[in-house]
């Protein structure tokens, strides 16, 4: 449904803000992590990688190498309305994707393909939020 995903990428996306610095992701690489779903949107910075790294330790979602950790992932996203419709099936889309990507050992480019390809398998599933509908809650909520 693709209201959960809309809640869990706005939730997710409040750690942005925290993780610029250390991520070294500006807003001119980012402005807002919603872009995410832009259609046109380019995975091309590894500063993208390191923040979702740093994004997904502040809610307790990675293990110590740097791979999803499934219950927290499955919890987190469970903790947003109708979360339960959609947990399994991100965790395994996701998980779908590390195996893919397994050999990469730098953990913000194996990351950025990892969420890549995660878009991608949410696209071709048509589980992802439409760019109006981000838009406009992403203006309601600053409200
Ligand atoms: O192996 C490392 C696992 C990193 C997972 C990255 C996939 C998520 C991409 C960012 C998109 C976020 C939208 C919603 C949050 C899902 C938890």
């Amino acid at each position: 449904d693709v209201n959960v995903m809309k809640d869990v990428t706005l939730g997710f996306g409040q750690a942005l803000d925290k993780c610029r610095q250390e991520s070294q992701l500006t807003e001119e690489k980012m402005e807002e992590f919603f872009h995410f779903w832009r259609e046109d949107f380019k995975f091309e910075h590894r500063e993208l990688g390191c923040a979702i790294q740093c994004m997904s330790r502040h809610f307790n979602l990675l293990t110590d190498t740097s791979r999803m950790h499934h219950e927290n992932t499955e919890q987190f996203i469970q903790s947003f309305p109708n979360g339960e419709v959609l947990a399994r099936q991100m965790v395994e889309l996701i998980h779908a994707c590390e195996k893919q990507h397994d050999h990469e050992e730098d953990h913000c480019w194996r990351i950025l393909h990892v969420a890549e390809c995660f878009k991608q398998a949410c696209v071709q599933r048509g589980i992802a939020p439409s760019m109006e509908i981000m838009i406009t809650e992403f203006i309601m909520e600053a409200e």
